[in-house]
């Protein structure tokens, strides 16, 4: 039977990937964990701060888990607030999982990747092997990162698994501190009939991806037969791509009165400027049949629906 531990179950991805591996596995098969309680306790829970790696294997030994998906991590534009303290977080709270996974023989470890390793010398569509020259240290961490997983898999059999994913686009919880929130916030802003003030440019291009298509990428990722995968670093996941004017005028088509204004961040700006526009995703397609089902007008539709629900409950 899996035992599923899951780091930083409380943020955007972890609180919906925490939802659907309860439903696949049973609830009792998911323990929940990060380093402040969760507003409801729907599963099993501990408090735990990845960098502990004493409290961490006391985890894994307590729980006898099989599988850990580590999703914990400071995000692009708060980590240029604190580059030291992104590297301590966003690295040794991977190794410290990846030591564990070794030394406890875990069947499996997810490790969340994502556009920002890319950089101004990565040609567009990013292809999967390229030149890579990450401008933040969140980038850097993801990039180095990487290729422990690599390294862990070639050199102890660890079978850590990882996709790089674009800005992710969801309604139960929101992101925090990444350059691709906007294209959350603006959902919020048109069903609470507000002004929307963007911190992009609106021409800025940047690969996009509805939550759901999100989820089932990594349980798709994470089931596929060892033999089928041809990286251990983190495999390019692409759905669409689009900028902060087409996103409006999407939305326009639902919500008419929507107005947006430009109010331009210097750091978050030159951030999304230095990353890929859009990613060639062939390698995912080919080794586990990746396909994505939700492009901008699919998105918009149910992410406009599920709010006006949310919101209607409230
Ligand atoms: C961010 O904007 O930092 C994240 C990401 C693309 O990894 N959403």
């Amino acid at each position: 039977m899996e035992k599923i531990l899951i780091i930083g179950a409380n943020g955007q991805l972890g609180t919906e990937l925490s939802a659907a591996l309860q439903t696949k596995y049973g609830q009792d098969a998911v323990i929940g964990s990060d380093i402040r309680k969760p507003q409801e306790e729907n599963s099993i829970f501990e408090l735990l701060d990845v960098l502990d790696n004493d409290a961490l294997l006391k985890t894994v030994k307590k729980h006898k888990i099989t599988q850990i998906y580590h999703l914990a991590a400071i995000l692009s534009a708060k980590g240029e607030e604190n580059p030291k303290m992104t590297w301590n977080i966003n690295m040794n709270g991977l190794l410290n999982v990846l030591e564990v996974a070794h030394y406890e023989k875990l069947k499996k470890v997810y490790y969340p990747s994502s556009i920002a390793v890319f950089g101004t010398t990565t040609p567009s569509p990013a292809p999967q092997y390229t030149s890579m020259n990450p401008a933040t240290i969140y980038g850097i961490s993801k990039r180095a990162g990487e290729q422990w997983c690599e390294y862990y898999f070639n050199k102890y059999g660890v079978d850590v698994r990882s996709l790089r994913y674009p800005g992710l686009i969801s309604y139960k919880t929101s992101p925090g501190g990444g350059t691709t929130d906007y294209a959350v916030d603006i959902f919020y802003k048109a069903v609470e009939g507000a002004k929307f003030s963007c911190f992009l440019e609106e021409n800025t291009r940047l690969p996009m991806m509805y939550m759901p298509d999100a989820v089932r990428a990594t349980m798709e990722l994470m089931e596929a037969p060892k033999e089928s995968l041809s990286t251990h670093e983190g495999y390019n996941l692409n759905a669409f791509d689009c900028t902060p004017k087409e996103l409006y005028n999407e939305l326009k088509k639902h919500v008419p009165n929507l107005e947006i204004s430009y109010q331009i961040d210097k750091l978050r700006q030159s951030i999304a400027d230095s990353w890929s526009d859009t990613v060639n995703d062939d390698v995912a397609r080919k080794d586990w049949n990746w396909n994505h089902r939700y492009d901008m007008e699919s998105t918009t539709k149910d992410m406009l629906l599920n709010l006006k629900k949310k919101f209607a409950v409230k």
